[in-house]
């Protein structure tokens, strides 16, 4: 006795789009807010996507584009601006003031609030987003219909588009439909994690501290003026079983130095975690009628704050490239979409490549690296263009469209 399977529901729209981190999320605001219409996919529920801690820090590129898709009431009220920050290297600081050297300044707000004030703007239209998603496939890709097939609540769908946005992140199923030969990619794996806490008291200093430490690197960021995030580097290897909260508040009292951890507030975490650090860039990200964007296309590793950044600056070129098919029969932003994005991709690669080099204790590192990271250190300390380089980059670069 045979048993055929049950059919697949057709579903139609014009932009699917897989994953609902900040870069679906996002890019289905803003095609909604131009009248194009979009299904986005996720494997994970909404409460565990809200719930992921990740990125604190905002370029004003960023904080505009969220402004102009209209989730940017709470981030305008809440937001901190931060108008420089403090590079230290065992016990030395300088201070990089973003204002004097760019004008500009970044605002400290979490991803897990940019998330949930997309989800807020979106859910009106709850019957165009599909959670618990399974076994997503994209099909069809270099055809002009393509599919995307999933299965949700036990039930198998196939989605008829025009296009696919592949925003499921570095590990999803987007990047890995493009045929190996068609995709090449670049990486660099680096020898160290970083372990993150998030804790219910003051920040240690009202501005980020980045801090070379002979025993390790460690970050001292926030979330709000009651709220700290704190960073150290930690071996790849490590459990976060190995780490109490009384070692950790040890070892980054003693990275952070002497002056910083006089006016730090220790207390119980309620979230601890163990993060890889890793640069990824695949070249094209585009495929046929499927786009990459955001950690499904690069990875940075986040020393310079760019990852959430990078996205939204990817998302920005998407959308413009879309609205202009659908509004004005305009393919060119689409032709041109990979070569854009990846240009400025490359530059924010080596800023955070850059960064992650001199702030990190390489353990292969020769006495004469050591020298090198600390020269340099002394060279932006005393040299006005020097920490300019620094801060252009960190306030975030120009989107240079190819007209
Ligand atoms: P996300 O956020 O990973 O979202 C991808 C979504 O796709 C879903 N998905 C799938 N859905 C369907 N089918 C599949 N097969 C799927 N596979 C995955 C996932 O469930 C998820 O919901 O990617 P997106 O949207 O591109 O956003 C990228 C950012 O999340 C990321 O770049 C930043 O968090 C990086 N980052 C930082 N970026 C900054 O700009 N500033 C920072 O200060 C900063 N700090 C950080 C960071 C990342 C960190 N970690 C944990 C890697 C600090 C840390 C510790
Ligand atoms: C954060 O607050 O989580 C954060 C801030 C700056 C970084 C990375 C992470 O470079």
């Amino acid at each position: 006795m045979s048993r055929s399977s049950p059919a697949s529901k057709p579903l139609k729209t014009q932009v699917c789009i897989i994953g609902s981190g900040p870069s679906g999320l996002l890019l289905s605001q803003l095609l909604a807010k131009a009248g194009i219409d979009t299904i986005v996919l996720d494997r994970q529920d909404r409460a565990h996507i809200e719930s992921r801690i990740r990125a604190g820090v905002l370029e004003s590129g960023t904080v505009q584009a969220l402004q102009e898709a209209g989730v940017a009431d709470r981030l305008n009220q809440e937001g901190i601006a931060h108008s420089g920050f403090d590079l230290a290297f065992d016990g030395d600081r300088h201070r990089i003031d973003l204002a004097s050297l760019t004008g500009k300044s970044v605002v400290v707000y979490g991803q897990t609030e940019v998330t949930k004030d997309l989800f807020e703007a979106r859910c009106a239209d709850a019957q165009s987003f599909f959670f618990d998603a399974q076994d997503v496939t994209p099909e069809k890709l270099t055809t002009n219909n393509p599919t995307v097939r999933f299965v949700a609540d036990g039930q198998t769908y196939v989605i008829h588009c025009d296009y696919v946005a592949g925003c499921d992140g570095f590990r999803g199923v987007s990047r890995a439909a493009i045929p190996e030969d068609a995709l090449r990619t670049f990486e660099r794996v680096y020898p160290f994690g970083w372990l993150g806490i998030l804790v219910d008291t003051p920040p240690v200093s009202d501005e980020l501290i980045y801090a070379n430490h002979q025993r390790g690197f460690a970050l001292a960021s926030m979330r709000s003026r009651t709220r700290s995030r704190y960073y150290i580097q930690c071996d790849s290897t490590d459990e976060i079983s190995a780490w109490s909260d009384e070692r950790f508040w040890e070892e980054f009292a003693l990275r952070i130095g002497s002056n910083a951890a006089t006016h730090l507030h220790t207390g119980p975490s309620f979230e601890k975690s163990i993060a890889p650090l890793r640069s990824f860039v695949a070249e094209p990200i585009r495929h046929g009628r499927l786009f990459l964007a955001g950690d499904a296309a690069h990875i940075v590793p986040p020393t310079g704050a760019k990852g959430l950044n990078l996205a939204v600056a990817d998302i920005r070129c998407l959308s413009r490239a879309l609205i202009e098919h659908y509004e004005s029969d305009n393919d060119h932003f689409l032709d041109t979409y990979s070569s854009t994005v990846l240009k400025r991709v490359w530059k924010v690669e080596r800023f955070s490549w850059h960064l992650t080099t001199l702030m990190h204790q390489f353990p292969s590192n020769s006495p004469f690296e050591k020298r090198m990271q600390r020269a340099e250190f002394d060279y932006i300390a005393s040299s006005e263009a020097a920490s300019r380089s620094i801060a252009e980059n960190y306030v975030g670069l120009p989107l240079e469209w190819e007209d």
